[in-house]
């Protein structure tokens, strides 16, 4: 366990397991989403359960372990790996004389703290107020509010006592905002478009090395750290890929299990960007023991996003860490399926290139063909960078 930190906040973190497979999995995440948050750990306490507790989520034993966990190390707030209702949590903030947050609260939070560019920042507000509107009465929070700490950022402290209208007028406030710099990212996407540029989205759960790799192939410096969601803000640099000519890769927020809903719903617009690139490298954490899982998670939010049909390129990085050998891989009709990189060793990475130049110019020789049924055009690979329309 952690010693208290000069600043920053000790946490009791609650895992419940009800008959899940990863839970060592879920509670490194957890983890890791509380040091994103900027907390310290300084009690974890497990049970096992049928179903959740209607009135406190953990049950009644499980609580007292929790306020013991408390008194012990404390505590200045509880944070359950769990969806709670707001009623769970009034319930047990209550029991426990303490502040309770579930998960969602918690990656809002890592979102406020992280969110830089200004739509980011509405985007997160949003989905903040969002999920703050059905738990405004809580009572006793006010003072803690003033203090200020996880779940407290934000709208948090501005909104929690101004009635359910004012926080009306807030949101709408806020979508007219967001709307008018989503129409202006519009119009600059239309004319990246005209400049007829294959859009590439990296794409991945958080912390696969989606920055780390934007980095090495475009030394664009982007903030890469061993945290959660690192990234918020959607960068894009031009790539040159010589015969292939220049592609403009994006960096993008990663995805996570269970990313509150109204988490994508307010990013929806910066992730619709991802949805209509030509191409994602899905960039998975190769070493993770939850790799296949985190893979499916992420494929399960690009549906949601509507981008389910771009193709995608799985980009199983960290390579360093399991041993085996840069590669590309494809499927039995030689398509590209997978690429072995290492982004932190640079391992792997001229393949990958490669893999990509490929793609670009298949996507431009299907592009360009759409030629009567049954006409076959053969198109030489140099004359490729003019008159496309993509
Ligand atoms: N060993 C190893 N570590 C890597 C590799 N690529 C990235 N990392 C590390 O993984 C951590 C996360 O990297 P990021 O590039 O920030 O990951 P991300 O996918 O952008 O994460 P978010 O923006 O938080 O969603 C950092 O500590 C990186 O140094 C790799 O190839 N090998
Ligand atoms: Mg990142």
């Amino acid at each position: 366990m952690l010693e208290r930190p000069d600043s920053g906040e000790r946490a009791v973190i609650v895992q419940l397991d009800f008959g899940s497979d990863d839970i060592p999995e879920q509670l490194e995440e957890v983890r890791l989403l509380t040091q994103s948050a900027g907390a310290a750990i300084c009690a974890e306490v497990y049970g096992n359960r049928r179903s959740p507790d209607p009135a406190t989520f953990a049950g009644k034993g499980k609580v007292q372990e929790v306020a013991a966990g408390i008194a012990a190390h404390e505590a200045d707030l509880v944070i359950f790996n769990h969806e709670l209702s707001p009623a769970q949590e009034r319930n047990l903030e209550r029991a426990l004389q303490c502040r309770v947050i579930d998960r969602t609260s918690l990656i809002l939070d890592i979102f406020a703290q992280r969110a830089q560019s200004a739509e980011g920042k509405l985007q997160v507000e949003l989905a903040q107020l969002d999920h703050l509107a059905t738990r405004l009465v809580r009572g006793w929070t006010h003072l803690e509010r003033q203090k200020g700490g996880i779940g407290l950022r934000g709208p948090g402290e501005k909104q929690l006592e101004t009635d359910r209208r004012l926080l009306g007028n807030r949101v709408k406030l806020l979508k007219e905002r967001l709307a008018r710099l989503e129409r202006q990212r519009g119009v600059q996407r239309k004319a990246r478009a005209r400049g007829e540029v294959l859009g590439v989205s990296l794409v991945g759960y958080t912390n696969a090395g989606k920055s780390t790799l934007f980095n090495a192939l475009t030394h664009a410096g982007v903030y890469a750290a061993d945290q959660l969601f690192a990234t918020l803000d959607t960068t894009s640099r031009k790539l040159w890929l010589g015969d292939a000519g220049n592609v403009v890769i994006s960096d993008t927020v990663g995805f996570i299990r269970d990313l509150p809903h109204s988490l994508v719903a307010a990013f929806y617009a910066t992730l619709e960007a991802t949805a209509q690139a030509d191409l994602l490298l899905h960039v998975v954490d190769s070493a993770s023991p939850a790799r296949d899982d985190q893979v499916a998670e992420v494929n399960k939010v690009l549906a949601e996003i509507g981008a389910q049909d771009v193709p995608q390129i799985l980009v199983f990085n960290k390579l360093d860490l399991t041993g085996l050998p840069p590669a590309i891989e494809r499927d039995e009709y030689g398509r590209i399926q997978r690429v072995r990189v290492s982004a932190r060793s640079g391992g792997g990475l001229p393949l990958l290139r490669e893999a990509l130049a490929e793609s670009a110019l298949e996507k431009v020789r299907t592009l360009r063909k759409a030629p009567p049924v049954g006409e076959v055009f053969p198109i030489p690979d140099t004359v490729l960078d003019s008159g496309s329309s993509l």
